[in-house]
């Protein structure tokens, strides 16, 4: 799918890669399940191997973060429920703007197989804005009704949400929920903050919309959600024994104006007019 290298830079020891040209592509069954519902499974996009250090770098990253030693441009955000479990991991919930220097997540965020679905729908100049590691530990809380865009409000629209399962996401341990075709409403300003206790004091919640075709995204380590800005999604608490983890990435065209947050890096991915360079 891909048809031109990616640009490859050197940064204290470790290579890097900006943007590239890319053929767009969707498969005909994503193609209709975008349409239709704001949304598609990429079955098995990531191999189990290449998981797990994932997994494992964002535990580093934790207890660097929690000596005060340098963790390049990463943010950490923190789950208050969980402010007293033992690890320095365990008490995290995002870790965000991975998609530039740490090697693994650059890996993912210029993958060319997801780069060219996302050219597909958005078209050829793409920047990735945001990246974050969801960390959701047993007994953390879910992310009440929301769509992206409402955070975003950037034009054009819409920006393009993938979120890669790197553990299970199962019914009892957090998965989203989303309502299918939801995509083609507009933004919903009908929101209430999200007072729960110990919510993440960002997070609001629409009211007043239908949800009753809300359907749960079951999802295997290493598939992978490619979503749609405006699609209702929310997900539920932690319930399990066990750690949900996923990886989210959203892209937006280049050129895109509009709300830039602490937590925005804007990285151009995709460039029609690059050429072959190493
Ligand atoms: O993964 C989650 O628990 C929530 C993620 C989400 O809703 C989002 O990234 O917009």
């Amino acid at each position: 799918m891909a048809v031109g290298r990616a640009t490859v830079n050197n940064m204290a020891g470790s290579q890097y890669r900006n943007s590239q040209r890319v053929a767009p592509y969707l498969a005909a069954s994503e193609r209709a399940s975008w349409d239709r519902d704001g949304f598609f499974v990429v079955e098995r996009f990531i191999s189990q191997p290449r998981l797990s250090p994932l997994i494992e770098r964002i535990q580093q990253i934790a207890e660097i973060a929690e000596v005060g030693g340098d963790i390049g441009d990463a943010m950490l955000t923190r789950e208050l429920i969980l402010a007293n479990e033992p690890t320095p991991a365990g008490r995290i919930s995002k870790v965000f703007k991975l998609h530039r220097r740490e090697p693994l997540f650059n890996a993912l965020a210029t993958d060319t197989r997801l780069l060219s679905r996302v050219a597909a729908l958005i078209g050829d100049n793409v920047d990735c804005f945001l990246s974050q590691f969801i960390f959701k530990h047993p007994g953390a809380l879910g992310q009440p009704w929301h769509q992206d865009s409402f955070y975003f409000r950037m034009h054009p629209e819409p920006q393009i949400g993938a979120w890669l399962a790197v553990t299970e996401a199962r019914i009892d341990n957090g998965p989203l929920w989303v309502v299918p075709g939801s995509h083609r409403e507009p933004i919903h300003e009908s929101v209430v903050r999200d007072l729960r206790a110990h919510a993440d004091p960002f997070y609001v919640e629409i009211t007043g919309a239908d949800t009753s075709t809300e359907i749960p995204v079951l999802m295997n380590p290493g598939d992978l959600l490619v979503f749609h800005s405006h699609l209702r999604h929310r997900s539920t608490d932690n319930h399990s024994h066990d750690d949900r983890a996923s990886m989210v990435l959203h892209y937006a065209q280049q050129g895109t104006t509009g709300f830039i947050a602490p937590n925005h890096d804007w990285m151009p991915v995709v460039r029609s007019g690059d050429t072959a360079t190493e």
